[in-house]
C-alpha cells in the first residue's frame, strides 16, 4: 500500500491554498510523509507568514526561506536539513518563473534576460536542488518535478517557459541517469492547466484550460489533489522501478491530435 511513514519530504513551491505545491504536501502529509516547507521570502515577510498559517495542519518540522536564485540559500536550507533529520527521502521541485512579457505575444520577441531568467529559475533550480540533495538521499530517495506539454508540443503564449521547460524534462532524465546508482529516481508529473491565482494575471492560462474541458478525454481539467496523489506514488516504493519519466496527469489531454 502507498505508505510514507518514516520519509522525510522537503517541498518547495508553495505560495498559496491554489499552489499545485499545496495539493502535494496534503497528500504527502495524508500518506505519513513527515513535511518540510520551503518558501520564497520577499522583503516584508508577509509570504512566509501566510504559508507558515497555511501549512500549519501539516506540523512541518521543517520551514525554510529558500530562493533558488541564491545559491548559498539553496545550500544553508539542504545544511538545516543535514542537522535537523539527518537524511532527506523526498524532494518536490514545484516552482517556475517566467516575465509576463515573455509569456505572451511573438515568441522571438524575448530578451536574453528574461529567457536566462525563466531557464536558471525554473530549469536550472532542479539540478541545483538535487546536487544538494544528493549526499542526504542516503537510503535511496525521489525527486519530483512539475512540467507541462507546453515543453513537448507548442502552445499558444506558453512560449519561453516551453523552453524552459523542454529544459527541464531533460535535466529530469541525465539526472535520474546520475542518480540511479545510488537508488534515487528522478521524475516529472506534467500536468494538464490548473487556474492558479497568478493565472488571472496571465491570460493563456484560461484558454489552455477552456481547450482541455473541451477535448481531453474526462472533458474536465485536473485538480491540485490529483497531482498530489501521482506524485505520493512516484515518491513511494509502489514506483520503485520509475525513474527518469515524464507521467502526465492531465485529464488524458496529451494523446489527443485533435
Ligand atoms: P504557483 O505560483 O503556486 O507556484 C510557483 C512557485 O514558484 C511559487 O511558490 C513561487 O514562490 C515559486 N518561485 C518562483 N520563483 C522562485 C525562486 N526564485 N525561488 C524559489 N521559489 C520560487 O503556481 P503553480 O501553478 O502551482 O506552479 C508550480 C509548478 O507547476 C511550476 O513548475 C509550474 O510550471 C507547474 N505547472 C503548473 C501548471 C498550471 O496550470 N498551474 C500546469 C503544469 C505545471
Ligand atoms: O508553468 C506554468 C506557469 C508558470 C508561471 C506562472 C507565472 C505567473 C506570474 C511562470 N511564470 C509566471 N510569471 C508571472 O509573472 N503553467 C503550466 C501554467 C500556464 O501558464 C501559461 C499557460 C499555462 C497552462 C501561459 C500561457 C499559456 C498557457
Amino acid at each position: 500500500m502507498l505508505d510514507l511513514t518514516g520519509k522525510n519530504a522537503l517541498v518547495t513551491g508553495i505560495a498559496n491554498n491554489r499552489s499545485i505545491a499545496w495539493g502535494i504536501a496534503q497528500q504527502l502529509h495524508a500518506a505519513g510523509a513527515n513535511i518540510g516547507v520551503t518558501y520564497l521570502p520577499d522583503d516584508k515577510g508577509r509570504f512566509e507568514k501566510k504559508v507558515a498559517e497555511l501549512v500549519e495542519p501539516l506540523q512541518p518540522t521543517l520551514f525554510l526561506p529558500c530562493n533558488v536564485q541564491d545559491e548559498p540559500q539553496v545550500e544553508a536550507t539542504f545544511k538545516t536539513v543535514q542537522e535537523k533529520w539527518g537524511k532527506l527521502d523526498i524532494l518536490i521541485h514545484c516552482l517556475a518563473f517566467a516575465t509576463k512579457e515573455s509569456l505572451s505575444g511573438d515568441f522571438s520577441s524575448v530578451s536574453l534576460q528574461d529567457f536566462a531568467q525563466a531557464i536558471e529559475i525554473s530549469a536550472y533550480s532542479l539540478i541545483s536542488l538535487s546536487r544538494a540533495a544528493k549526499p542526504l538521499m542516503t537510503e535511496a530517495g525521489s525527486i519530483v518535478t512539475l512540467t507541462y506539454v507546453g515543453g513537448a508540443r507548442v502552445i499558444p503564449n506558453y512560449n519561453t517557459m516551453g523552453i524552459a521547460k523542454a529544459a527541464l524534462e531533460m535535466n529530469v532524465r541525465y539526472l535520474a541517469a546520475e542518480l540511479g546508482a545510488q537508488n534515487v529516481r528522478v521524475n516529472a508529473i506534467s500536468a494538464g492547466p490548473i487556474r492558479t491565482l497568478a493565472s488571472s494575471a496571465i491570460g493563456g492560462i484560461l484558454d489552455a484550460i477552456h481547450h482541455v474541458e473541451k477535448v481531453a478525454p474526462l472533458k474536465r481539467t485536473v485538480t491540485q489533489i490529483e497531482v498530489g496523489n501521482a506524485a505520493a506514488f512516484l515518491c513511494s516504493d509502489l514506483s520503485s522501478g520509475i525513474t527518469g519519466q515524464i507521467l502526465y496527469v492531465d485529464a488524458g489531454y496529451e494523446i489527443m491530435g485533435m
